[in-house]
C-alpha cells in the first residue's frame, strides 16, 4: 500500500513539509528539564539505561521538524500540524527495521512497522496551527499523516495508526 514513488509525488504536491536538520541533531539532545510527554521503551539497555528514554517538549523541538497541512476526519477544515517525523525519531534512536507499538494515554495501542514510514510522514505532531494541543484536543502528541495527499493516507490502517494522546512508544523486538 505504500508505493514510495507515488507517495513522494503526492507528498511533494500537496503537503508543506519543512524538514530541516537542526544544529546539534546527531549529537546530544538537551537534558530533559520539563515534564515528560513521551517515553520510548524497548531500547537496547547497553545504549540507553533501562532501555528507555524520556522526552520533554524541548527535546522534541531540538529534533528534525516537519509540518503537514491537511484536513482530517477528526478536525474541521485544513490545519497545520508540526512535529517530529517518526523516521527522524527512529533514526535518532538508531532503530531500524523494527515494528513499534504506539500507546495512548487511554490505553489504546497499535503497531506500526517502521518500513512503512516515509521521511516526513507520519509526524509526531505536538502543535496544531502553531499552538500546543491540550489533552482534550488530542494532545500533547498526535500521530498525523498527510490525509489529503492521497487515498492511501485515508485507509483504515492509516487511521488506526493516527494515535492521539500518544505517550509511549515501545520498540518491539
Ligand atoms: N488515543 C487514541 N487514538 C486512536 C484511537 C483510540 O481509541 N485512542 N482509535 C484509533 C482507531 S482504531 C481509528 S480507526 C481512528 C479513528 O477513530 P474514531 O473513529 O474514534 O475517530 O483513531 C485511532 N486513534
Ligand atoms: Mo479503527
Amino acid at each position: 500500500m505504500f508505493d514510495r514513488g507515488w507517495l513522494r509525488a503526492g507528498v511533494l504536491g500537496l503537503v508543506t513539509a519543512a524538514l530541516s536538520t537542526m544544529p546539534g541533531f546527531g549529537q546530544t539532545l538537551p537534558q530533559r528539564t520539563g515534564p515528560t510527554i513521551l517515553t520510548i521503551t524497548g531500547l537496547d539497555p547497553d545504549a540507553h539505561p533501562g532501555g528507555a528514554v524520556a522526552f520533554d517538549l524541548a527535546m522534541l523541538k531540538a529534533m528534525p521538524q516537519a509540518t503537514i497541512k491537511t484536513s482530517s476526519i477528526w478536525t474541521e477544515g485544513p490545519h497545520s500540524f508540526s512535529g517530529v517525523p517518526m523516521a527522524a525519531l527512529a533514526e535518532y534512536l538508531h532503530v531500524t527495521d523494527a515494528t513499534v507499538r504506539l500507546h495512548a494515554i487511554n490505553d489504546y495501542s497499535v503497531d506500526m512497522p517502521l518500513s512503512e514510514t516515509e521521511d516526513d510522514a507520519p509526524i509526531l505532531a505536538y502543535e496544531m496551527d502553531g499552538a500546543p494541543m491540550p489533552v482534550r484536543d488530542k494532545g500533547p502528541i498526535w500521530i498525523i499523516y498527510p490525509y489529503d495527499a492521497g487515498a492511501e493516507y485515508r485507509s483504515d490502517t492509516v487511521y488506526s495508526r493516527s494515535v492521539w494522546q500518544l505517550d509511549r512508544i515501545d520498540i518491539l523486538r
